[in-house]
């Protein structure tokens, strides 16, 4: 059965040009619940275990320099079928190749600098919750 959260993160560059606003909007109108939410800054080493399944590949440091560029906010989202049904809302990796209307697509500046993150998989929607947030903090 498929699991019913997914981790996002609003990357730095949207947090920086005031979208964070405007991306939550489009969460709620399809239909996900926030059972989380925080901005908070990622360590160079939070950021590196974060994305530690792509440590061997070329865009790594890169990757983890722009995440670690200012505040991010994180979130826990709540929906059936929330990994799948989020990475629709968010369309392709590549913003230039996402499906027009999505995040993605809207908001995205480049491959790299592409609005926002969504989980892959229910196992790794758990495990990336963990990573920000305690018990305490979900609702
Ligand atoms: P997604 O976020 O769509 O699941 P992944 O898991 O393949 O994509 O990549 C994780 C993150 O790494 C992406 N959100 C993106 O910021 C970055 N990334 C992926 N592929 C590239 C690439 N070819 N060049 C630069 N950054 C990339």
């Amino acid at each position: 059965m498929a699991g019913n959260i997914t981790l996002t993160m609003i990357k730095p560059l949207s947090v920086e040009k005031g979208l964070a606003g405007p991306i939550l909007a489009k969460i709620n109108e399809a239909g996900f619940r926030i059972a989380a939410l925080k901005m908070t800054r990622l360590t160079q080493d939070q950021a590196k275990k974060f994305y530690e399944v792509h440590k061997e590949r070329p865009f790594y440091k890169d990757l983890v320099a722009f995440m670690t560029s200012g505040p991010i906010m994180a979130a826990i989202l709540e929906k059936e079928n929330a990994v799948e049904e989020f990475r629709k809302l968010i369309g392709s990796t590549d913003p230039s190749k996402a499906a027009l209307g999505t995040i993605r697509a809207l908001y995205g500046t480049s491959v790299e600098k592409n609005a926002v993150h969504g989980s892959d998989s229910d196992e790794n929607a758990i495990i990336e919750s963990d990573f920000f947030f305690s018990r305490l903090e979900r609702h």
